[in-house]
């Protein structure tokens, strides 16, 4: 396989990162080894883009970290106006107009027991950088899929909801479509339903009507997700939330995914059959250019 090669992606030496208030080189941004985050995952994060200098729905991005935060009992030491001010202060030092941002809070240091009570001092650091995701042929091309046989977790084990460092369950699904040859799977849940990819939303098309997992499908509520299905109500295209099925998949007309890093990118291709006529459709296409306008006009 000549994709996903290791190294290719080496940070940029020159990088500075937003590390606890300060802005440093990023050889001097450092997680002690004692970290929980690192011994446990034991932390939450999001993924964030701006467009033309402006950042994309940061809002509900922080809102979404302060509620991932929550749901694991870690105080972020930060309001979320000093937070949206510290993703700016990090495109800037890196002179970042169209970026990706990775925000982190660690649960911090430790000792080597689980107990969060234990753990002092919750690390904040903010990458800004650049992302590209997928290959750019993919776009216009359409992408190939495969479904996962590792079901997404089960929602009263780690709520999907909650953006933790722990993505375990989405790497094993991830390595499954890398063994495959394609950069994505699309992950069940504990009931057999779609959920999501390992890190996209997933939309359908059938008989003009766009079809999407609720919530209750155990997905998390992407930032994404959520833009797309207001352009297709500003469009007037007919729109379900429904629970979604292997079958549904393979006779939909369209298929596409959603996220922060891959924006919306169409699938013609799911376990080796074509989805539709093969080819991107038109609801994908009028929806890419819909988002495109979107992020151009600031959100
Ligand atoms: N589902 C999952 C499991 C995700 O991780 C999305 C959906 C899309 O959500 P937003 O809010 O971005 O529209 C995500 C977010 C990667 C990568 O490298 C992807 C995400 C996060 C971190 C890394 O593919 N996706």
């Amino acid at each position: 396989m000549n994709f996903d090669q290791p190294n290719q992606y080496a940070p940029n030496p020159n990088l500075k990162i937003w590390m606890n208030g300060k802005i440093v080189p990023v050889a001097e941004a450092t997680i002690s080894i004692f970290d929980h985050c690192i011994l446990y995952g034991d932390g939450v994060f999001e993924g964030i883009r701006s467009y033309g200098g402006k950042v994309f729905r940061l809002d509900a991005h922080l809102r979404r970290l302060e509620d991932s935060a929550r749901a694991i009992r870690l105080t972020i030491p930060m309001t979320r106006e000093e937070l949206a001010t510290a993703v700016y202060d990090a495109m800037k030092a890196n002179k970042i107009v169209d970026g990706y941002i990775r925000l982190v809070v660690t649960r911090g240091v430790g000792t080597l027991g689980l107990s969060p009570n234990r753990t002092a001092c919750p690390s904040v650091f903010i990458i800004a950088d650049q992302i590209a995701l997928y290959p750019q042929e993919l776009y216009e091309q359409g992408m190939a899929v495969i479904s996962s046989s590792v079901i997404r977790n089960h929602p009263n084990a780690l709520s999907a909801r909650i953006k933790s460092c722990n993505y375990i369950n989405n790497i094993l699904a991830k390595i499954e479509a890398l063994d495959a040859g394609v950069y994505e799977a699309i992950m069940y849940n504990h009931l057999g339903y779609v959920a999501e990819c390992t890190g996209d939303n997933i939309f359908l098309v059938r008989n003009g009507v766009v079809q999407t997992p609720p919530i209750t499908a155990g997905i998390l509520e992407g930032v994404t997700r959520d833009a797309v299905i207001e352009l297709v109500a500003k469009r007037k295209i007919p729109f379900r939330e429904m629970e979604l099925t292997r079958h549904d998949l393979y006779v939909a007309d369209e298929c596409f995914l959603t996220g922060t890093a891959a924006e919306v990118i169409p699938v013609t291709q799911i376990d080796g059959r074509p989805i539709g006529t093969g080819k991107p459709g038109p609801i994908v296409r009028q929806l890419m250019a819909d988002f495109r306008e979107l992020v151009k006009h600031g959100g």
